[in-house]
């Protein structure tokens, strides 16, 4: 995470979806001290409690996760709350009940995640953007090279794990940096949720 910030990102997710929870807190908390370090957003996925514990800016909810207002309620008005989406209808949902941003998906393939939703598709994301205003995160699959055509789709933003994960120091920096770059030169604007 210390590269990913030093190459450029400004908000991370920490996802886990097996750990021991014990294990899970310790780690959020080390990222909590490191991101609040760098002024760098820190969203947890799925548990509430988790982004309560460590005083994370915010929460990121899958479709099958505690209701948005749930987690609106314990984490109060300020905190950054995420909806998963697949489709316009969820997206459209996720918009109404107060959600913050959304995260939709998998654009493509990906062997990242398993799960049963199909891919979306580039065009998926410029029929949400026409009838949803929150900022939507594209995810799944994407690469440097379909990352044009994603933000010239509308979105906002995007979410990678494979494109830019490694464990050969340096390469997530790297990797980062490039997708910094490839990023300015084509949207030129980020949307910051903080
Ligand atoms: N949710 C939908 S696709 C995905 C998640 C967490 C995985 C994205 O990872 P990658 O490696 O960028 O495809
Ligand atoms: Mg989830």
């Amino acid at each position: 995470m210390e590269e990913a910030i030093s190459g450029g990102v400004r908000l991370v997710q920490y996802r886990e979806t097996d750990g021991e929870r014990r294990k899970m807190y310790e780690t959020a908390l080390l990222l909590r001290q490191v991101t609040a370090h760098y002024g760098v957003t820190l969203i947890i996925n799925d548990f509430i409690d988790l982004a309560l514990a460590v005083k994370a800016d915010g929460v990121h909810l899958g479709q099958d996760d505690l209701p948005l207002w749930v987690a609106r309620k314990l984490l109060g008005k300020e905190a950054i709350v995420g909806i998963s989406t697949h489709s316009l209808d969820e997206a459209m949902a996720a918009e109404s009940e107060g959600a913050d941003y959304i995260g939709f998906g998998p654009i493509f393939h990906t062997r990242t995640k398993v799960s049963s939703y199909k891919p979306v598709g580039v065009e998926a994301i410029a029929e949400v953007k026409k009838q949803v205003a929150i900022p939507l995160y594209a995810i799944g699959g994407i690469t440097l090279s379909t990352l044009p055509s994603i933000i010239k789709a509308g979105a906002d933003g995007v979410a990678v794990i494979s494109a830019v994960a490694s464990n050969v120091p340096g390469v997530i920096r790297s990797n980062v940096v490039q997708w910094m770059t490839l990023l300015n030169d084509v949207a030129g604007r980020g949307v910051s949720l903080r």
